[in-house]
């Protein structure tokens, strides 16, 4: 039998998220290894240095450790499929990679650092929560700018926006497993809010059969002490 790409993952953390809903859209299938970040295995620490989650082996063990270049690997290498060629940018002029990169390189840097704050406000003393979390909004404001301003293009429609046209785009997966993050630090402040437009498209992401699929839940992967 064929080996499988061996994929390193955690279920909470949100970058293993967006590398595991791009390898289940993409139909790849891959050996998951659960990992606890406390107690990385061995196997693990020996591919990859920062031993971060995700961490995906390919067949030919070549060794990925960034979650976005997961995401694109499993894209790339998915069969030709029409499913996914909204995921890629030349089949649909709207949708610009180069600006689905910017937005989501200010998640994993702004975006992240604040929201890490408004998660562990008490360890973060100098400031209030609202504080971070004011701070925090800002990208939120963004998302939800960018949303209405999809519905309106599709005000006739009626099609319900995504980030960067009426397709579910990597910019989407990449990012709404953060602000699915940011919505649970404190529900009923995030339903009462004004993000109308992120809310409904963050409630559909949660409730598509691909993000039921990548979490399910694994036990912790152990390396087999058997000879
Ligand atoms: N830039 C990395 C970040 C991955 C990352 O920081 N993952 C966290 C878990 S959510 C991690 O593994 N942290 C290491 C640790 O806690 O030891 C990526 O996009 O894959």
């Amino acid at each position: 039998m064929m080996p499988l790409p061996i994929l390193y993952s955690f279920r909470r953390c949100p970058y293993a998220m967006r590398a595991r809903l791009a390898l289940h859209i993409a139909s790849c299938a891959v050996e998951h290894r659960e990992v606890i970040l406390k107690e990385k295995p061995p196997a693990l620490l020996a591919i990859s240095q920062k031993a971060t989650v995700p961490v995906l082996q390919t067949e030919d063990g070549k060794v990925i450790d960034e979650s976005l270049d997961i995401m694109l690997w499993a894209l790339n290498s998915a069969p030709s499929n029409l499913a996914l060629t909204h995921y890629k940018s030349a089949p649909d002029r709207r949708i610009l990679w180069p600006e689905q990169k910017k937005l989501i390189a200010e998640n994993d840097a702004d975006f992240k650092f604040w929201l890490d704050r408004y998660k562990y406000a008490d360890r973060y003393p100098e400031h209030t929560q609202h504080y971070y979390r004011s701070k925090a909004e800002e990208f939120i404001l963004k998302l939800e700018q960018r949303l209405t301003q999809q519905s309106t293009l599709n005000a006739s429609t009626q099609i319900k926006p995504y980030l960067f046209s009426d397709y579910q785009s990597i910019a989407d997966l990449a990012i709404f497993p953060f602000v699915r993050q940011f919505a649970g630090v404190d529900s009923t402040w995030f339903h009462q809010s004004c993000y109308v437009n992120v809310k409904c498209w963050l409630k559909r992401q949660l409730e598509s059969d691909s993000f039921r699929q990548i979490m399910i839940k694994h036990p912790q992967w152990r390396e087999s002490r058997e000879i």
